[in-house]
């Protein structure tokens, strides 16, 4: 079968997955609820939709993609591990049904593996009905195909249904949907005769879908089912005959037209329902049954706690009998970060050409002003975590730099994986877009307004917030002696095994930390792009320090975040943060901090892989920044670091405004622990009438006029990744090493640390979510949910990781 693209295969082969890549398939579409796809452009994209039939409405309101409206009561991985699987719990309290999605990979064959997943229901509340249908679709888009092999029926299926497939990178597959053991379907409600030959049935359809089109999957089957429901329903129109029960009449069409690229399976249950999906990699000769989900679900829950408890371990100074609550919720969000990981491939939109009148440079001709042409790129690839599943399910530049600090905790090489593919984006020119909108599907979620990326705006360089660490951590597994030997090597569970076992909790799983060669080679690698990325933020948004750095020790070292408005400064990530009227010389506090630690990391990443002369250089240029972030931005009278504006008298100012830009020298350790310039800001962050509040730093003081005001989003509330950052500077410095402040500090530490975590977890237990940002004077959490980027960096700061 299939012989069309089967004499492509040899063209292809390049891209082929390698035989023991366990990171091909993953829970790759975070937007939705659960879907399945391996890292391929165009491939198998497989996605759960379901809805209530306890009326007719529900179905209008079925749940597919992450969304708040749904108002689900939570919905969160428990356990997700890249390599192995993982369980995530959805709470759908309108169709009073809790929705447990179970996934398991299975290793072997040169394919990247098979896996099997497990969609099982309970009622939330056993004394009310729970009546679900539910739809699993598999949509293969490129070349290959997909066949049902379970002969048609047109009154629905019995028992399995089976598919094969093949494509070039995934070659020849089954998948087969298996029935759960004990499933009740609805049978004895009004007209049930009328229908006797299909209650119980699966229902089924497939569809030839037009490239490009698969993520409109439950719009598409949905319309199917609304359109053949229009017709069963005419003759039970009359209020005298009455309608049949929703479960006879919503489903699929029950058959498959020549040429489908979609196939749709339904079900029907009244309770508990459970179902199977397996898929099985043809090369890897391995017959998958539910015993793998029986015995392999239950062995990596096991394995990934005894890890988790590892890895992240329970503090000592936290109450012990909140241990097992607060590990779980520790677990949950660090599982929903990374099984917030995604995989997205398509164009993007670029306007090379716009900028606001101050933001012209110099030597832009003429043409610039009118052409404000945006154009779509050639398709880009990416894996990425994503902020928020339901709100920002896409990758964003400053977010995932904290997002990969997580991650690395929990699996080093998956974060250097990711690290490499955002470095891949870096352009010729060292750009990388802030927002990653690739393909349809993604721009289909942004507002037009916002979907433009614009090749002269930068955000916060924390890309290479990592780095530090990991060559720490590399340095220290070559001083213990490890060898690549003793290590798993990030195998799978189950690489070796029939059924996947779990118990590997304790073997290191980096081949970067373990092997000098691939280390080497990994950083070696990356420097290129790293250093072009550093000298586009140097060349791309150095300020007007000539005209308006006054006394400034070094003439070079001053920064001004472009693509801003009047009123915001998105491109700083502190959106609406207060700052001076827009100016051409105004300079910017934050991105001089920013671009302080990326030179001190460039400086540690440059002496690791040997270039000496490149280090050298980083060293003076940190150090000019260092001296200018005092000359510059340093005010005595307002005894605080503040942004520099140009008044009406082409003279530049202080531009003040306690809170987070002000403290950012701090919280990125640039300042010496001695320094009175510490003290000062230390003050500032312990004042309740500034910065302090019982559940964390505020992004704007109590005492500034604009607190609390406009949007107010960063205006006051509470942001985790700011404090994080103070956590760990103030961990690994202030309250460590000698110094005037060294008790100040360390108190501030201990007391913050525990304002946050406790609200935060205060907070998820009463809402069941965890959010983009915290209230200031009520520790409530606001704005998007669940937001398992940033905000997850709680499982750290609870265990006093800081990498
Ligand atoms: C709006 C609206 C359905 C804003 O977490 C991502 C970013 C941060 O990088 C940034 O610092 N968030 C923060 O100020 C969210 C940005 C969302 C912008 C797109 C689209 C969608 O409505």
């Amino acid at each position: 079968m299939h012989l069309a693209w089967l004499a492509l295969l040899p063209l292809v082969r390049a891209a082929q997955p390698s035989a023991n890549d366990t990171l091909l398939w993953g829970a790759y579409r975070p937007n939705l609820y659960f879907g399945l796809r391996p890292r391929i452009p165009q491939s198998l994209m497989t996605g759960l939709v379901w809805f209530g039939t306890q009326d007719y409405q529900s179905v209008s309101k079925s749940r597919h993609g992450c969304d708040q409206g749904d108002e689900l009561a939570g919905y969160t991985w428990t356990e997700y591990d890249p390599r192995q699987g993982g369980v995530q719990v959805i709470n759908d309290p309108q169709n009073n049904v809790r929705i447990t999605t179970e996934f398991l990979k299975v290793a072997g064959g040169d394919n990247g593996g098979s896996w099997a997943a497990r969609v099982k229901g309970t009622p939330l509340d056993a004394s009310r009905p729970s009546r679900i249908s539910t739809i699993f679709y598999m949509g293969l888009e490129g070349l290959g195909g997909i066949d049902m092999v379970t002969d048609e029926d047109e009154n629905g299926l019995e028992g399995d249904v089976e598919f094969t497939g093949a494509s070039p990178e995934l070659d020849d597959f089954t998948i087969r949907i298996v029935e759960g053991p004990d499933n009740n379907h609805i049978s004895s409600a009004r007209h049930a005769d009328a229908f006797e030959d299909r209650i119980g049935k699966t229902h089924f359809a497939g569809l030839p879908i037009p490239a490009g089109n698969i993520w409109q999957a439950r719009e598409i089957l949905i319309q199917t089912i609304i359109k053949r429901a229009n017709d069963v329903l005419q003759p039970y129109l009359d209020p005298a005959v009455g309608v049949p029960d929703p479960s006879f009449v919503l489903h699929l069409p029950d058959e498959a037209f020549t040429g489908s690229n979609l196939y749709a399976v339904q079900k029907f249950f009244d309770g508990p329902f459970q179902f199977d999906v397996l898929y099985e990699s043809a090369s890897a000769k391995q017959k998958l049954s539910s015993a793998v989900l029986d015995q392999g679900i239950p062995a990596l829950q096991e394995s990934y706690a005894a890890r988790f408890d590892d890895v992240l371990p329970y503090p000592i100074d936290f109450p012990p009998d909140l241990q097992e609550n607060m590990q779980a919720f520790s677990r949950a969000v660090t599982a929903n970060l990374i099984g917030g990981v995604g995989y997205f491939y398509g164009t993007s939109i670029v306007n090379k050409k716009f900028s606001y009148e101050w933001d012209e440079d110099e030597d832009e001709d003429d043409e610039g002003k009118d052409s404000k042409v945006a154009k779509l790129t050639p398709p880009n690839a990416l894996l990425t975590a994503t902020p928020s599943r339901s709100f920002f399910p896409r990758g964003f530049y400053w977010d995932e730099g904290f997002h990969l600090l997580h991650i690395s905790v929990w699996d080093a090489d998956y974060s250097l994986d990711i690290l490499r593919e955002w470095i891949d984006l870096i352009d010729d020119d060292g750009w990388v877009a802030r927002e990653q909108i690739l393909g349809e599907e993604a721009r289909s979620r942004v507002p037009v307004e916002f979907q433009t990326q614009v090749p002269s705006w930068g955000n916060p360089p924390t890309l290479t917030l990592i780095l530090p660490a990991i060559i720490d951590k590399f340095k220290e597994a070559s001083a213990s002696g490890i060898r690549d030997a003793d290590l798993g090597l990030g195998a799978g569970i189950g690489m070796d095994a029939q059924v996947p076992l779990g118990g590997q909790a304790e073997a290191p799983r980096s081949r970067y930390l373990a092997s000098s060669d691939a280390t080497l080679e990994y950083f070696t690698s990356i420097y290129g792009p790293l250093k072009r990325h550093y000298e586009w933020f140097r060349r791309t948004q150095r300020g007007l320090i000539k005209q308006y750095g006054r006394h400034a020790r070094s003439r070079t070292e001053a920064y001004r975040w472009r693509g801003r408005s009047a009123t915001h400064v998105l491109t700083s990530g502190m959106d609406d943060y207060p700052r001076g009227p827009p100016h051409a010389g105004e300079l910017h506090l934050d991105l001089l901090a920013w671009m302080a630690h990326f030179t001190r990391t460039m400086r540690s990443v440059a002496s690791f892989i040997g270039q000496l002369d490149d280090a050298a250089s980083y060293q003076e240029i940190e150090e000019a920044m260092l001296a200018n972030l005092d000359d510059l931005h340093w005010s005595e009278k307002e005894q605080m670091y503040c942004d520099l504006d140009v008044d009406d008298e082409d003279e530049s100012y202080h531009e003040c405004h306690k809170g987070y830009v002000s403290i950012l020298p701090a919280a990125l350790g640039l300042l010496e622990s001695d320094s009175p310039r510490l003290k000062a800001i230390l003050e500032l962050v312990r004042d309740p009438e500034e910065l302090w509040s019982a559940y964390g730093v505020r992004s704007l003081s109590k005492s500034h006029p604009e607190y609390g005001q406009g949007e107010n989003y960063w205006k006051g509330p509470i942001w985790l990744q700011v404090n994080y950052l103070l956590l760990s500077s103030l961990h690994k410095k202030y309250a460590a090493e000698e110094g005037p402040y060294r008790d100040l500090a360390s108190e501030i530490y201990t007391q913050l640390r525990k304002n946050l975590v406790e609200n935060i977890y205060k907070e998820y237990t009463r809402t069941g979510y965890v959010w983009e940002q915290y209230d200031a004077n009520t520790g409530n959490g606001q704005r998007s949910h669940p937001f398992t980027g940033w905000t997850s960096l709680v499982a750290l700061i609870l265990a006093e990781k800081y990498p």
